[in-house]
């Protein structure tokens, strides 16, 4: 491999394996949206800890035995790069009506619109959730999650950058456009929200944010797999790269998810308590009660499964037969790529009842991509539910039914119980509280979320993790804090 793509040139303001420096005229439209991204993140990015030292690691190679390292930095000293996974020599377009024909190294004309609205939204999600975050940092349980915080907040930052570059370099004037609109965007805002859905909620605790990077940075996944096998091979080096960086945001969240769960165990042990339905008992311990955790792990999946777009769509079809978007492990699958006269089974309301029909494979993508989405999920499940068996206690974590709590697709307005029994409107609203966190449930979590800032010191609501990030001791400390 070329030493030159995998090594990133840190001589630039922007630092890059896109040889830059020789790209005069992108690397002056990306100088001159720096100075509104920082803006923005002064304005939008964490609040507090901007003077603090954080422990992070950043990308300074794209080689995967090695690409990061790690110091301390202050965030907005952060170096925000550029980086694509290396070029593969003769790479194909590996689905679609363009099958087995060279990948485009720039964009296709036909296919102009489609690919910046992808980028565009892909984009759009990245600095969405550093705003949802951003109050985070003053309430965090130790300083080994503020580190993780903060890493999975540059790192969303650079993510824009790296979506800003494709916009800058491929699309001229309409791409600098778009690229100024991803920083005036605001997630939540009456006027300018943000482009999906799930990007304008609120991530109110500490819990929402590890169920947030389990289930919402895993659709982030799903997502980025499916466009880094795209025929435009610019996007799919960028999502490869990405995807190296992701890792870790869902390792945040699902080792997150296994503490919060550990430590309920481990408090209802010492306590005696052995019903885990018993709410008041679990809470005045000082943790969270198992119920409220399936109950905010009921509202980020379904939340999160919104995002895979409507069942059936003609827009997923498109961007397929085009070669713009494939299939989660595309280059794996075994058939033709092209899906002309296949079908997949779409789950669909009929009668009233929640039912499999089978559709053309093609306009099912969105579908399938769910599915896969959900396969994938459970992995989550089987580990916490392993935390709870071995402590002893009868008591199981599960994903609700698709059909329940949606707001896009073939369930947007029917109601149903995790179960994915469908019920009327006054069932949904006298019973809702039983199934999403209710106010009482929110503010008691609330009630839980005092910073902790000591080395070495967690929440009594969360244990501590198995191993340090970087192999670091127990006591280190992650976040020197300079107020
Ligand atoms: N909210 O054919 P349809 C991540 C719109 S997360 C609002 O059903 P399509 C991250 C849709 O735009 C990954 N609107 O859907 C995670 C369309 O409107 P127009 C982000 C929605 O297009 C954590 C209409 O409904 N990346 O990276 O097949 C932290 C009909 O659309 C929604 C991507 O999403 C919604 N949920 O699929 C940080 C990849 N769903 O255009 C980062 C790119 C649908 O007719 N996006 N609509 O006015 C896509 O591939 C697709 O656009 C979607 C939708 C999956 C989003």
């Amino acid at each position: 491999m070329n030493m030159n793509i995998m090594n990133v040139d840190y001589s630039t303001k922007i630092p890059n394996n896109v040889n830059l420096s020789e790209d005069r005229q992108v690397l002056k439209a990306l100088e001159g949206w720096h100075p509104g991204y920082i803006d923005w993140w002064n304005d939008m990015g964490p609040d507090g800890f901007q003077q603090s030292l954080v422990y992070l690691r950043t990308a300074y190679s794209v080689d995967p035995r090695g690409w990061a390292k790690f110091d301390y930095v202050k965030m907005p000293d952060y170096r925000w790069g550029i980086l694509l996974a290396p070029q593969e020599e003769n790479r194909k377009i590996p689905f679609g009506e363009h099958y087995g024909e060279p990948a485009w190294q720039e964009v296709p004309g036909e296919y102009r619109a489609m690919l910046r609205r992808l980028v565009v939204i892909q984009g759009d999600t990245e600095p969405a959730s550093v705003e949802q975050q951003r109050h985070l940092g003053k309430t965090a349980p130790s300083l080994y999650d503020l580190r993780n915080l903060f890493q999975v907040n540059v790192e969303e930052g650079r993510h824009l950058w790296a979506m800003v570059y494709l916009l800058q370099k491929y699309f001229g004037r309409d791409g600098r456009e778009e690229a100024d609109e991803l920083l005036r965007r605001r997630s939540g805002d009456e006027d300018s929200p943000r482009m999906l859905g799930a990007f304008n909620e609120k991530t109110p605790d500490w819990l929402s944010f590890f169920m947030f990077t389990y289930f919402t940075d895993r659709d982030g996944k799903m997502q980025l797999h499916s466009l880094a096998q795209s025929g435009f091979d610019p996007l799919s080096r960028t999502c490869r790269f990405m995807l190296t960086e992701e890792a870790h945001h869902m390792f945040v969240g699902e080792t997150g998810i296994t503490r919060v769960v550990q430590r309920t165990c481990d408090a209802m042990k010492e306590a005696g308590v052995t019903d885990p339905a018993d709410i008041a008992k679990v809470r005045a311990l000082g943790v969270i009660d198992l119920p409220t955790i399936q109950k905010k792990l009921n509202l980020h999946y379904s939340l999160s499964l919104d995002l895979f777009g409507s069942e059936v769509s003609t827009n997923a079809a498109n961007a397929f037969n085009a070669g713009i978007k494939g299939r989660y492990h595309e280059t794996q699958i075994q058939d033709d790529h092209q899906l002309k006269n296949d079908t997949y089974p779409v789950l669909k309301l009929i009668n009233g009842e929640a039912k499999r029909v089978d559709e053309p494979a093609l306009t099912a993508l969105n579908m399938r991509l769910r599915d896969d989405y959900t396969q994938d999920c459970v992995k989550g499940m089987l580990r916490w539910n392993k935390v709870i068996s071995t402590a002893g206690y009868d008591y199981k974590l599960a994903l609700p039914n698709v059909v329940f709590h949606r707001a896009i697709g073939e369930f947007k307005d029917v109601h149903a119980t995790p179960d994915g029994i469908l019920i009327d409107d006054a069932t949904w609203a006298k019973r809702k509280g039983e199934w999403v966190p209710s106010t009482e449930d929110g503010a008691f979590i609330a009630s839980l979320m005092t910073p902790v800032t000591e080395p070495g010191q967690f929440a009594s609501w969360i244990s501590a993790p198995k191993v340090g990030i970087d192999n670091k001791p127990g006591d280190f400390e992650y976040v020197k804090i300079e107020t």
